[in-house]
């Protein structure tokens, strides 16, 4: 969390305007301290016009912050500097190209102490025109339902994994991958998990409502794993 105390220290020089000066000197003081022993370094990655940049403590280089995405040198996403994301090799394209204006960037956000999940952000030129939360995607894309269009998988809770132990209702979440871009199979993940739980409960994971979980089998037949 070191990145994380550098930040809020960042944070409260930034409103230095109202603090005394001795309240500034210890805050610098502070800083400098912290990122002689650990130093802050940019990562950027380019995709296509897009251009991802952040920041990561070199002591933990895992985890980047500060992320903003810039296309033509203009700022057209920028996050809240206390989110956390991770670049790492995944089973799903974190860049994807629909058509001559439109775009979908797919960021894996670290929601510690809960599971990462998948932010997928929709440009179109230069505007964000939508903001998607995903689970994370468990393996690669599958056609569930026969319709000649794959989809991902995923389920939104627990850190240990998904297990027939648990008690509450954990939907598997079903995102397509269509000419149009990645978006939620509405209809399959109601099918799919009215089939395992007896009864669709949403989309969202209810820790009041528990339920018989499924056999592993069927869980990971439906999570291509
Ligand atoms: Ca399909």
């Amino acid at each position: 969390m070191k990145h994380l105390i550098i930040f809020l220290i960042l944070g409260l020089i930034g409103c230095s305007g109202r603090k005394t000066e001795k309240k500034d000197t210890i805050d610098k003081f502070r800083v400098e301290k912290v990122t002689n022993d650990c130093p802050l370094k940019e990562y950027i990655k380019r995709s296509d016009d897009f251009l991802i940049k952040s920041v990561f403590a070199s002591c933990e280089s895992d985890w980047k912050y500060k992320l903003q995405i810039l296309k033509n040198n203009k700022i057209v996403y920028q996050a809240d500097s206390l989110m956390e994301f991770e670049f790492n090799d995944s089973y799903w394209s974190d860049y994807l190209k629909i058509s001559e204006d439109t775009a979908q960037i797919l960021l894996d956000v670290n929601d510690r102490p809960f599971k990462n999940y998948i932010l997928c952000l929709t440009f179109v030129k230069d505007k964000l025109i939508s903001s998607n939360r995903f689970p994370l995607f468990e393996s690669k894309p599958l056609d569930f339902d026969n319709d000649g269009i794959l989809e991902y998988a995923g389920y939104s809770y627990t850190s240990e994994g998904y297990t027939n132990d648990s008690c509450c209702y954990n939907p598997i979440i079903f995102i397509e991958k269509s000419n149009s871009g990645l978006h939620l199979d509405v209809k399959l993940t109601k099918s799919v998990n009215s089939l395992l739980f007896g009864e669709f409960h949403g989309f969202e994971v209810n820790q009041e409502i528990k339920v018989k979980q499924p056999p592993i089998d069927s869980l990971r037949k439906y999570l291509n794993n």
